[in-house]
Parts: structure tokens; C-alpha cells; sequence
């Protein structure tokens, strides 16, 4: 007879933490959100943690190279998705790390023939008021001047005549040499009192331009998830099939963290994948996989395949009909519990930590919440990181709403077959896994982050906690019932219509 598990299957939807007491020091200016993504010996530190416990998922309307600039400037990462020739990963790998926050190659550039009237044409098309003037008006040309909108008048000036005529010259603009840092330049800027400054090479060619408005995006950006060369860590989703091919050239693009992305990852064909990239190139490449839905997954991932986080989360994605195709799958809280458990048995026998990720599913921030508190180490979202301006798929309006498309990978249109089919050589698909829709437009990434993560450090003060590992200890959860459920909405009141003036 099978085996058949005692309690249902549950959702984190069913649970509510109590509040622990809350000492003074429990604001959440104090609050920590650092958490490991790597595994670790017992009195170690982790090879790398993430500086919020945030992750997006390798996925073709999620992880591109915006995606992945953004997110690690935030202190997460984006696994740049691998349903795509190896090429342009390694080509949104290499974008990553050669982003350098504040030093931004110009797109308004002109040689000094063009006419004011044709460079204006540029700026409405780039929408950047600042034009580079260069021998061959190419980003990387011989720097000869600058032109910005205070060096013509709309109505005085001809504007049929070349720009050399308005620019500032190369030799009467202030300019920094490449190599300097972000907060020399700056100083220049300030110094000068200009609102932009071109870096030249040592030969006079445009490398690139600094504004004063980027220099305060920067400092607001203290949890930035950087490399030991202070460049941003690049992610990237890989599978079992051409993993031979693919990790070296996303390694030598830069790329150090990986994520095997399978749907099911309770297999020999990841340990395989794992293995070899463990021997051919060492501890300081960090490969996670999954997914699992029980501590059995869980044990051999982490100990066979030696991964260095494991997925956890089948069949509950907000685009994902896995259990309705195959009836494979459980619960995603049941799926943590079991997973948390086995990870906390695994390092009391072994001495070994090894993190855990809560994947797909997760429909709001309660729920973001309660998986932490569970246990897991960090999330990985996709619904959540499509909706921001920085995943790959434009805007679109639908009955005077803004939407962004999402699409699972096991989708008709991603046809990411390697995703679901770990052993068969096969460019085919016989049915679908996943749907291809769409979620609500919701603003920028470091907007919406801001208010998950507010309302994650608050719970983290009514718990007493002021680290994620606090946070756990910590945790007393309880199931709610139903009608609990009800009590937790409003009550007896009547909900005003948002377009009520009060
Ligand atoms: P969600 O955050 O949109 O709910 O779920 C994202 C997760 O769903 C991904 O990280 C991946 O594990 C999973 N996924 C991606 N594509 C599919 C599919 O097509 C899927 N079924 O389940």
C-alpha cells in the first residue's frame, strides 16, 4: 500500500504569528535582514549572504539584465533565466557585472556636423537632456564637447546650424580620468557645481558619464549585494542537459551563483550537474537546486549533491498547474515545515547549515512573512517581481488597467522543456506545466520593496527579533480556522469606495 502522509497538505495562509515581547531595542531601524545563501560549516561564516532575503526566479518574464542590476543593488539577486541560448545569458550576465552604479555609458551622442535640430531629435527619442559630442557621435568616440539644454534659447537660436556651435568644447569642460572612484568624481561635481561630468580615457576618448542626480540614487542604496571587486553578484539559472556548455561561459561572464532549475529536483541528474561543476571549479562557485517537497529531497541534495541551498516548492506558483497535470506536489507551508526540519536535523548531526529557499507560491507579504518565520532562509518570488518596472515584459493596458505579462516556463510560450524533462533528450513538449497570463503593473522594484520589507521588519519587532535567525527561534505560529480566517478581515464595518471624497 502507498504511503500516506497524516496531516493535509497546508498553505502559510493558515497560520498567524504571536507576538513575542517586544524590548526597547526592537525598531526596525535595528533590524538585520542578512541571511545565508551558501552553505556553511558549524563557527563559519557563509562563502556569501544576501543582504535582504529576496530572490527572483529564473524565469523569462522576470530575470533579465534590469532585473538583475536592480535587484542586487537592492541587496537581493535575480537568477537570469536560462530558457535562452547561452549567448544572451551570458551577454545580461556580463551587463550585471559591468554595471557600475553612478557611471552611465551616454546614448545622446553626436558627431559636431549635426545639426542642433537633428540632436534634438535624438533627446525626445533618448529623453536625456545631456548630448555627448564626439568625433564619430559614437558612446566611445574622441570626447570633443558637451550640450545641454541651457545652451540654446527655443526661439533666438538657428537651429539648422551644427552643435559645435553651441557645445561647450572638451577643453573648457570639467572631466575625470577613468579608474576614478564614484565618490571622487562626485566630488569634482560638487567642486564645480556641475550636474554632470564626462570620465575620459587617458587618450581623451568618452568612457562615460556622471551625474549628480545618480550619486544620490547611490547612497541610497547601502545594501547593494557586490562581489569582492565591489562589481554586482550575478546569478544565473541553469539545467541539466547543457550545463557543460553553459556554466563555463557564464562563469567566465561573471557570473558565481547558480540555481538548477528543474521542477523536480529529487533526481541523480542534479547531483550530476552539481558534482561537476563542484570539481571543476571548486568551493567558491555557489550551486543551489531543487526543488523538494520533503525532507528526503531535501537530505539528498544536501548531502549527495553537496548543493549549497536547496528549492523547495512544487505545484503552488501563481502560474504553475503541475499538481493538476500530474498530481504532484504539496502544501507550501507543509512543504517548509518538513524541509526546515530535516535542514536543522541534517546540521545537529553533521555540523553543516545548509539554506533553504521558499519557492513560488507566495501570493502576499503575509505570506512572505510566515514562510520566514517557518524557517526558510530566503524566498524566491517570480509573480512579485514581474509586476515591477524592471522585469523584462512592457506595460500594457487592458481596459484601462496596467498590466505586465507573466508566463511560467512550463508554459506553451517559454517551452523550457529541460525544466521539466531532467532525463529526455528531447526539444518537446506534450502538455503544459505552466499558463501564460498576466499581473498587475505595480511601479518599481524599490518601491515595492520598500513596503514588504517595512512590513517584515515591523512582525520581526513584534516578535522580539532583530535577525532572521531570531526571527525563527523565536516564531510561535498558530493554524487558524475558518472562521478565524473571516476575523481576520474586516468587521461589521462599512468599507468606504475609494473614490469617496472624505
Ligand atoms: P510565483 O512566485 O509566481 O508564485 O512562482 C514562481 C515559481 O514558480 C518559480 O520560481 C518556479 O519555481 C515556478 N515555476 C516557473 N514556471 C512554472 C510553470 O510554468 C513554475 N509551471 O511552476
Amino acid at each position: 500500500m502507498a504511503a500516506i502522509i497524516d496531516d493535509v497538505s497546508r498553505t502559510f495562509s493558515e497560520y498567524l504569528l504571536i507576538p513575542r515581547l517586544s524590548e526597547k531595542k526592537h525598531i526596525t531601524n535595528n533590524v538585520s535582514l542578512k541571511t545565508p545563501l551558501s552553505r556553511f560549516k558549524k563557527g563559519e561564516k557563509p562563502k556569501l549572504s544576501l543582504n535582504i532575503p529576496f530572490t527572483a526566479a529564473s524565469m523569462q518574464a522576470v530575470s533579465g539584465e534590469n532585473m538583475g542590476i536592480a535587484l542586487a543593488r537592492e541587496g537581493g539577486t535575480a537568477f537570469i533565466f536560462c530558457s535562452q541560448p547561452i549567448e544572451n545569458q551570458t551577454a545580461m550576465i556580463k551587463a550585471i557585472k559591468n554595471f557600475k552604479a553612478g557611471f552611465v555609458r551616454s546614448d545622446t551622442n553626436v558627431s559636431p556636423q549635426t545639426s542642433l535640430k537633428d540632436a534634438l531629435k535624438l533627446v525626445s527619442q533618448t529623453n536625456h537632456s545631456t548630448i555627448a559630442i564626439t568625433d564619430n557621435g559614437e558612446y566611445n568616440g574622441k570626447f570633443l564637447g558637451i550640450l545641454t539644454d541651457k545652451d540654446y534659447w527655443e526661439k533666438e537660436d538657428d537651429f539648422s546650424k551644427p552643435v559645435s556651435d553651441f557645445m561647450t568644447p572638451a577643453q573648457n569642460v570639467y572631466s575625470v580620468k577613468v579608474g576614478v572612484s564614484l565618490n571622487e568624481a562626485n566630488k569634482t561635481i560638487r567642486q564645480y557645481r556641475k550636474d554632470c561630468i564626462p570620465v575620459l580615457t587617458n587618450d581623451g576618448y568618452l568612457d562615460s558619464l556622471v551625474f549628480r542626480k545618480d550619486f544620490i540614487a547611490h547612497s541610497d542604496n547601502p545594501h547593494e549585494l557586490v562581489d569582492d571587486e565591489k562589481r554586482l553578484v550575478a546569478s544565473a539559472g541553469i539545467n541539466t542537459h547543457d550545463y557543460k556548455e553553459r556554466v563555463p561561459a557564464l562563469i567566465e561572464a561573471g557570473a558565481t551563483v547558480f540555481t538548477i532549475d528543474s521542477s523536480d529536483g529529487y533526481s541523480e541528474y542534479q547531483k550530476e550537474c552539481a558534482l561537476w561543476i563542484r570539481k571543476n571549479y571548486g568551493d567558491k562557485i555557489i550551486i543551489g537546486g531543487g526543488n523538494v517537497v520533503a525532507g528526503d529531497g531535501f537530505r539528498y541534495l544536501a548531502n549527495e549533491a553537496l548543493l549549497d541551498f536547496v528549492k523547495v516548492g512544487i505545484g503552488g506558483g501563481s502560474i504553475c498547474i503541475t499538481r493538476e497535470q500530474k498530481g504532484i506536489g504539496r502544501g507550501q507551508a507543509s512543504a517548509i515545515m518538513d524541509v526546515v526540519k530535516e535542514r536543522d536535523k541534517y546540521f545537529s548531526e553533521t555540523g553543516i547549515y545548509v539554506p533553504v529557499c521558499s519557492d513560488g507560491g507566495l501570493v502576499n507579504d503575509t505570506q512572505i512573512i510566515i514562510a520566514l518565520a517557518m524557517g526558510a532562509d530566503f524566498v524566491m518570488m517570480g509573480r512579485y517581481f514581474a509586476m515591477t518596472d524592471e522585469s523584462p515584459t512592457p506595460k500594457i493596458s487592458i481596459n484601462g488597467q496596467r498590466y505586465k505579462a507573466y508566463w511560467g516556463e512550463g508554459s506553451n510560450r517559454a517551452r523550457n522543456w529541460q525544466r521539466y524533462n531532467e532525463g529526455v533528450i528531447s526539444g518537446a513538449m506534450k502538455f503544459e506545466e505552466g499558463v501564460d497570463a498576466y499581473v498587475p503593473a505595480a511601479g518599481s522594484l524599490s518601491e515595492v520593496l520598500d513596503i514588504s520589507l517595512s512590513k517584515l521588519k515591523a512582525t520581526m519587532c513584534n516578535n522580539g527579533s532583530l535577525t532572521l535567525k531570531e526571527f525563527t527561534e523565536n516564531a510561535v505560529l498558530t493554524r487558524i480556522s475558518e472562521q478565524s480566517f473571516v476575523e481576520s478581515g474586516t468587521g461589521n464595518v462599512v468599507k468606504l469606495n475609494a473614490n469617496v471624497n472624505v
